[in-house]
């Protein structure tokens, strides 16, 4: 079936303990996309803010943990013709959605984010790596491109797009698979971003890279262990890449041009730095650091929770502009 040229926007949230981050920024995101918020079990008024500022949000909680099998509840409930993975830390640019669509109007498969490449006008950057998280992603990112023979830039980034009917090459973990009692189910983590590179790749889809400046987390801390959650990537890249697990590589991948994109305007979210921050978030667990764990229960299916729409939106007109 074709692909419409004005696609419906299905826009994917992963939260762990987030309030504060998506007070800021859900108002930011487009008023007629579906928004998907997955909660990671938050102990914090994540859900009451989407809830409050999103009532038209569908709010899913996750049937295991991890971003990564926060990310496949939301697939799955979404209904747009384009999904978009959107952190909600206040790192992801909103104003970027529309470069993610152009691509994939323009004929990608696959959108896939990049802070390291910068093409004509179209800004790359990252305020929020650190020099150590920057040196993993880089030697990550080559092995990567050796073991699939592509030329991305950016491995591990977790802004990306894709078109909803791309999903079934991914054979994502069940999400009422029970898993281990001791350790996370494989794609669950932080391995999802590769995982996900991995797949779309062997399937021999179309991989634009669309240029993104990833922002500062605006309150808390990153649930992200750079060892652990390294170690977790590169064991994806040895499981996915083996030659068993090899179909077709990538028949091309591109780095999006900028003619399609809007200015960048960047977002200037001003934390309120009179406010308290969030408390440290708990570290999601690797498989050698996670205590014991009471036996495996069969996990939840998501919850969903459908609200209405609400009839006022803030329009481009009411974000605040960069100096
Ligand atoms: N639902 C859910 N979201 C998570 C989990 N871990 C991280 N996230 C969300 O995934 C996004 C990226 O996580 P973050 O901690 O900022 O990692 P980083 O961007 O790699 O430093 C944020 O919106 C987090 O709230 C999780 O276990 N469950
Ligand atoms: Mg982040």
């Amino acid at each position: 079936m074709p692909r419409p040229a004005l696609p419906t926007l299905s826009v994917i949230v992963p939260a762990r303990n987030e309030a504060r981050n998506l007070e800021i920024v859900l108002p930011y995101l487009p008023a007629d996309a579906e928004i998907v918020l997955v909660d990671g079990h938050s102990t914090d008024d994540t859900v009451a803010v989407v809830r409050r500022l999103r009532p038209d949000a569908v709010v899913l909680t996750q049937t295991r943990r991890g971003k990564g099998n926060a990310l496949a509840c939301g697939f799955a409930a979404a209904t747009g013709d384009v999904i978009v993975m959107f952190d909600a830390d206040g790192s992801a640019d909103p104003h970027e959605i529309p470069a993610f669509v152009a691509a994939l109007v323009a004929g990608a498969d696959v959108a896939k984010g990049t802070r390291f490449a910068r093409v004509g006008d179209a800004e790359a950057g990252s305020e929020d790596i650190t020099l150590l998280r920057n040196l993993g992603n880089a030697g990550l990112n080559g092995l990567a491109n050796l073991a699939l023979r592509t030329r991305y830039s950016d491995l591990c980034y977790g802004y990306n797009a894709f078109w909803r009917d791309v999903l079934e090459v991914l054979d994502l973990p069940a999400l009422d698979l029970a898993g281990p009692a001791d350790r996370m189910v494989w794609g669950d983590g932080f391995e999802i971003e590769t995982l996900l590179t991995c797949r779309f790749s062997l399937a021999g889809l179309e991989i634009t890279e669309v240029a993104s400046i990833e922002r500062e987390r605006i309150h808390g801390v990153s649930n992200l262990r750079t060892f652990a959650d390294g170690l977790r990537v590169l064991r994806t890249l040895g499981r996915e890449c083996a030659p068993r697990a090899r179909r077709r590589p990538a028949r091309r991948v591109a780095v999006m041009a900028t003619a399609a994109r809007t200015a960048i305007v960047p977002l200037a979210i001003v934390p309120d730095l009179s406010a308290a921050p969030v408390e440290a978030q708990p570290a999601v667990q690797s498989p050698t650091e996670s205590p014991a764990q009471p036996a495996a229960q069969p996990a939840a299916q998501p919850t969903t929770q459908p609200t209405t729409r609400p009839t006022t939106r803030p329009t481009t007109a009411d974000r605040p502009l960069a100096a």
